[in-house]
């Protein structure tokens, strides 16, 4: 959304939106944009052409004449802070998968911090080939691409740093009793609101490529969800006793923390994340179950490795490391 003087239109609905239903004059947008009037009333035309509607009053100036702009780009975009993730944008009415789009355009050479956003998946996925429901209307269905300079092994932390983001992101709109399952459910009393899936391209030493796909039931009731879902998931809709939540704002949210997670991980290290993730971990401290293709095992999760491994204690009381797989939480047992 750039017009020929490199401006983004973004901006300029930032301050329309801001200005919450009242005219801001086109003196006062020249100036703080830095371009001339006619430039602002070009591009409230092609905003206009995109179904924005701006009413224009002489002597007044412009006023967006809506209380929230649509689920979209411009909607997200109008909430960024970031200075790269989610400034290149595709926003999908429908695609099958996000994480699936994300990666074509990232093996055609599509930049650091691009973003996928759809709004809803005809075949969303979650790890190890299972299906992720992404009904229209009611979620934050998005991917991220990262050019991160990391070692293959160490992407594992890239995934928990997604999860800590998450988090950071659900706080700044104040909802509670948020905790991180290892390695990527995001729960809220104990039912999954969020999950994560990370996938990548690597040589033997250098990343190509991660995609961290991040999926959010946002204004699910109890019916939207299948059956057999309805014990093991939540909405943060139900978490808010049915209060309607803006996706656009809960997108942008997510993508401002997870740059700032991103940015400080490559700056201090994963320890430093690591850290903010096991005060955000509903894991630590419980009996867990391994699961594997070789069987079940009961255990004790006692720690993270900075490089995102389970530490886990086992009844015979030995100690062991946990790259990867599944773990269930043994809440009832004693
Ligand atoms: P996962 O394998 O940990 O979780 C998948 C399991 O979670 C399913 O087998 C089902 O039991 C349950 N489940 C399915 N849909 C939901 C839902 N909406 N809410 C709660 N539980 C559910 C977690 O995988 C990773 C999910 C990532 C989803 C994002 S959305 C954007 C991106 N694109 C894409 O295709 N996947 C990611």
């Amino acid at each position: 959304m750039t017009d020929k003087q490199g401006q983004p239109a973004q901006e300029l609905l930032t301050i329309l939106e801001n200005a919450k239903g009242q005219y801001v004059s086109g003196e006062q947008l020249s100036q703080q944009l830095g371009i001339t009037r006619a430039a602002i009333w070009k591009r409230i035309a092609v905003l206009k052409k995109q179904g924005f509607q701006i009413e224009a009053v002489t002597n007044k100036g412009y006023r967006l004449n809506m209380l929230q702009l649509p689920y979209g780009k411009a909607a997200v975009q109008s909430h960024l802070k970031t200075s790269l993730f989610g400034h290149e944008l595709h926003y999908y009415p429908e695609v099958d998968s996000t994480n699936t789009l994300l990666k074509r355009l990232a093996s055609e050479g599509a930049p650091h911090g691009t973003v996928v956003i759809a709004d809803c998946q005809t075949a969303g996925r979650g790890r190890l080939g299972r299906t992720w429901m992404s009904s229209p209307g009611l979620g934050v269905w998005m991917s991220l691409l990262l050019r991160p300079p990391l070692h293959p092994t160490e992407v594992q932390s890239l995934t928990l740093a997604a999860a800590v983001a998450v988090c950071r992101a659900l706080e700044t709109l104040t909802i509670k009793n948020v905790g991180i399952k290892w390695p990527n459910d995001i729960l809220i009393g104990g039912k999954k609101v969020c999950g994560i899936l990370t996938e990548l391209s690597a040589e033997i030493e250098r990343v190509s490529w991660v995609v961290l796909g991040i999926g959010i039931n946002v204004n699910h009731t109890i019916d939207d969800f299948p059956a057999e879902l309805r014990v093991t998931a939540t909405s943060l809709g139900l978490e808010q006793k049915g209060e309607s939540l803006d996706r656009s704002r809960l997108a942008a949210a997510i993508l401002n923390a997870a740059e700032e997670v991103y940015e400080g991980f490559l700056q201090n290290g994963s320890a430093w994340m690591t850290e903010e993730w096991k005060k955000r971990s509903s894991t630590l401290g419980k009996r867990v179950r391994l699961l594997s293709p070789q069987g079940e095992e009961n255990a004790v999760a006692i720690d993270v490795t900075p490089d995102g491994k389970l530490i886990v204690k086992k009844e015979d009381g030995t100690i062991k490391e946990v790259l990867s797989g599944e773990i269930s939480l043994r809440e009832s047992d004693p």
